[in-house]
């Protein structure tokens, strides 16, 4: 199957004309989804197309789509893209394409696998010092191919005082409302692995986040506990 990339950016930032450069179909629909083949140039493949004199000649090629706009339900479309082309608008007066950006967007929400199991902290506008250990408790013994438990611990602060702490989702979590406060909290995560055999495993974990002067400065500031568990079969 062919290498997919989704183009994206902000709404009349030129998605639609660098698909139409890239596919040369030589009309994407402008404001329109367009989906469209673009040939890989390999000066490998007509080499050897000389050499065997063939009279039709097939590039790989990349499945690309086109998405209007920068909207949530545009870039539900995209999921299943290998890659991203983000397109900021670099021509006309007053252009600020870092401008544009403004800060990282992450597009889809996987926090935990960064910021910490409870999803709680996105990915903008984040310091975060991340140390972990992984150790292992068993291996191969009698019902247990190999046991581990692994214990994380994120320290947060704010990159810029002036800007909100977001969500996983990419929303904003808690506003600015004018604290001055870095440090939001921490969290710990604790995850016990079990892998019992070639197809069966199973973990069990918990997680603590402790709020801290920006969390309480600025609203509602319980602790989070989360302990969650799963038996997995793996075909
Ligand atoms: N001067 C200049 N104009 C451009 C460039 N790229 C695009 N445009 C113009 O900018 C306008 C918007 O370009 P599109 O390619 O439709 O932008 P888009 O990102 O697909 O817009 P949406 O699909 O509405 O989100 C068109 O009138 C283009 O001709 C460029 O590099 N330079
Ligand atoms: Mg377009």
């Amino acid at each position: 199957m062919a290498l997919e990339v989704g183009i994206v950016g902000p709404a009349g930032s030129g998605k639609t004309s660098l698909f139409t450069a890239l596919t040369r179909t030589g009309g994407g629909e402008y404001g329109k989804t367009n989906v469209g083949m673009a040939p890989i140039a390999d000066a490998r493949l007509d080499a050897l197309a000389q050499v065997v004199s063939a009279r039709k000649i097939t590039p790989a090629t990349i499945r690309i789509q086109d998405v209007p706009g920068a909207g949530e339900a545009q870039l539900g479309n995209l999921r299943q893209v290998d890659a991203l082309l983000v397109v900021l608008a670099g021509f006309g007066a007053g252009a600020d394409p870092s401008g544009d950006l403004e800060t990282f967007n992450q597009l889809f929400p996987l926090g935990h696998a960064y910021f910490g199991y409870i999803d709680v902290i996105g990915r903008q506008n984040i310091i975060d010092l991340h140390p972990g250990l992984e150790l292992q408790l068993l291996k191969e013994a009698r019902h247990a191919k190999k046991v581990t438990l692994r214990a994380e611990h994120h320290l947060f602060w704010r990159e810029s005082d002036d800007d909100a702490v977001y969500s996983a989702a990419g929303t904003v979590l808690r506003a600015d409302n004018g604290s001055g406060a870095a440090y939001i909290g921490q969290e710990t995560d604790l995850l016990l692995n079990w892998q019992i055999d070639r197809h069966w495993s199973a973990y069990v974990g918990y997680s603590h986040f402790f709020p801290g002067d920006f969390i309480q400065e600025t609203g509602p500031a319980g602790d989070i506990d989360f302990v969650y568990a799963a038996l997995q079969f793996t075909f």
